[in-house]
């Protein structure tokens, strides 16, 4: 049996369109997800829309629009973006689902059997652009000593009748899991902040709100509704199948893939929600940074926002996957603009890959009569690429793909030298048997490569595997110690990688 491996993207507000934030999280997590796939692995990988809170409210009001209207319209927008980036979801959940409410009310129920649960009273600052309360002491002085969140959004005092869930109570058994599993939260330094959080205290937390109904009705409790993050995460479960048994086949999660602003939901309130219901904690949490045009952070309420949709029209689905995931550094903060991504695609998917590819497979094609040539023992291809495959692995299990695709161009570059170096095209004057033998070297590395690309640029790669005429069946990494076979039958060649020609607008 595959050894099963679970990964999850946050699940965005679908309050507006996505931004290129929300497609770097799913592009991020969709890389991972292939790669274990890939691997051999059976993988099931979750993204989805986070539909209900006051935020969600508040824009439908603001638009004069049903709440649900909004929340189907802009979840589907959500959907066409993963679904046009090749974003290999197996379950898009949308938490206005059946299954998700039943899910939440039985979480909710084994809290409160628990004792975590108590009837109170909330007075303090609340950011409905943050969906999160804050004590005093966090806020930040706007401009004209606005109060507001650290996250720098604005905050209203709040006063309502709440329940209230005991964190107060969770804070040494977290410290201890985060002592004792050093990878629960990653990268080290968001790790560390959360540490220091919670080492200051944790305040109980309000988790039901009055106010306005659009939410999962408490339990018993009219007129309230679950504050919508004990709502929102509560997704990860639902979409395995809580509270049927069987959901502990894939549970706990290996990995939650979100951005850096909502570590602190995920690494502290989320695991003590589920100590409290004495459900097991995922593995790891990892925050990545933020994407900035040009060091501009984008948010939907601030407007600056870049339609990925256009974006992938634009440069390519693999073009865009390609330079977000090999430009970001994994865990950081990553900006973009027009030039780099131009730069990016032309030097390594045009001229690298791309060109590698079509100068080998035409000369193929022209003289060897459109079959894989004969090989002959003795080219450094193969250790290089075996290189390349470990430096994959190591940095994939790290959470680095940049690095495994710096490791992966490395193996191209290469590669490339080996065929300008070997130069079959003036070596079959003298010794076709030669240049044959170099022609079924190259076209063998680049069916290796097209496998260990295939978790970042999944249509590219495949194209590239049309090309050396292998099946759906031979293009997971078990499939790297296969051998082009000599005499099959190739297609005509084509390019795969468009150079991206620079307009004037
Ligand atoms: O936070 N760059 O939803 P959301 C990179 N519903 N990532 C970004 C980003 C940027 N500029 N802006 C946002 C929510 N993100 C909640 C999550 S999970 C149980 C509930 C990331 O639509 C952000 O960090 O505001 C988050 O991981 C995801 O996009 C969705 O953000």
């Amino acid at each position: 049996m595959a050894e099963p491996f679970y990964i999850t993207t946050a699940i965005s507000y679908p309050n507006g369109r996505p931004h290129i934030g929300h497609a770097y999280e799913a592009i991020a997590t969709d890389a991972i997800a292939r790669y274990h796939r890939l691997a051999g692995r059976d993988v099931f990988f979750m993204t989805g829309t986070d539909e209900h809170g006051l935020k969600m409210a508040q824009t439908a009001r603001d638009r004069g629009v049903e709440v649900r209207a909004l929340a189907d319209e802009m979840s589907s927008y959500f959907r066409e973006m993963d679904d046009l980036l090749n974003i290999s979801y197996d379950r898009f959940i949308r938490t206005t689902e059946a299954d998700h409410y039943a899910a939440v009310t039985a979480l909710w129920e084994a809290m409160a059997a628990a004792g975590d649960i108590y009837p109170g009273r909330y007075e303090g600052w609340y950011s409905v652009r943050d969906e999160a309360f804050y004590g005093e002491d966090e806020l930040i002085e706007g401009d004209g000593g606005a109060k507001l969140s650290p996250q720098g959004t604005p905050v209203e005092w709040t006063v309502e009748e709440s329940w209230f869930f005991r964190l107060s109570a969770f804070a040494d058994r977290l410290l201890a899991h985060y002592e004792a599993n050093p990878d629960f939260i990653r990268p080290e330094g968001r790790r560390n902040e959360v540490v220091s959080f919670v080492k200051g205290g944790l305040a109980d937390l309000s988790i039901s709100r009055t106010s306005f109904d659009w939410g999962v009705p408490v339990p018993g409790s009219p007129g309230h509704v679950m504050y919508v993050w004990v709502d929102a995460l509560t997704n990860y479960l639902t979409g395995i199948g809580y509270p049927s048994d069987t959901y502990t086949a894939r549970w706990p999660a290996d990995v939650h893939i979100i951005g850096k602003d909502i570590v602190r939901f995920h690494a502290v309130y989320w695991p003590a929600f589920l100590m409290s219901a004495n459900i097991a904690l995922p593995k790891s949490v990892f925050g990545h940074g933020f994407l900035l045009n040009r060091g501009e952070k984008m948010s939907k309420s601030v407007g600056n926002v870049v339609d990925p949709i256009e974006m992938a029209r634009t440069y390519g689905v693999d073009q865009l996957r390609y330079f977000l995931l090999r430009e970001v550094s994994f865990g950081q903060d990553g900006s973009y603009s027009h030039d780099a991504i131009v730069t990016r695609s032309n030097a390594d998917l045009a001229n690298g890959l791309g060109n590698l590819a079509q100068r080998c497979l035409s000369i193929i094609a022209k003289n060897c009569g459109g079959v894989v040539p004969q090989p002959r023992a003795g080219s450094d291809m193969p250790a290089v690429l075996a290189t390349a495959k470990a430096k994959l692995d190591e940095a994939m299990i790290a959470l680095a793909p940049h690095r495994a695709l710096e490791a992966i161009w490395e193996a191209v570059g290469e590669a490339n030298r080996y065929f300008a170096d070997a130069a079959p095209w003036a070596v079959r004057k003298t010794d076709p048997i030669a240049a044959d033998a170099i022609l079924y070297e190259t076209a063998e590395t680049i069916r290796q490569l097209a496998i260990l690309v295939r978790w970042a640029i999944p249509a590219s790669a495949d194209k590239l595997l049309d090309l050396v005429g292998q099946g759906a069946d031979a293009r997971d990494f078990a499939s790297l110690g296969n051998r082009l076979q000599p005499g099959l039958a190739l297609p005509p060649p084509q390019g795969v990688f468009p150079r991206i020609v620079e307009t004037d607008n």
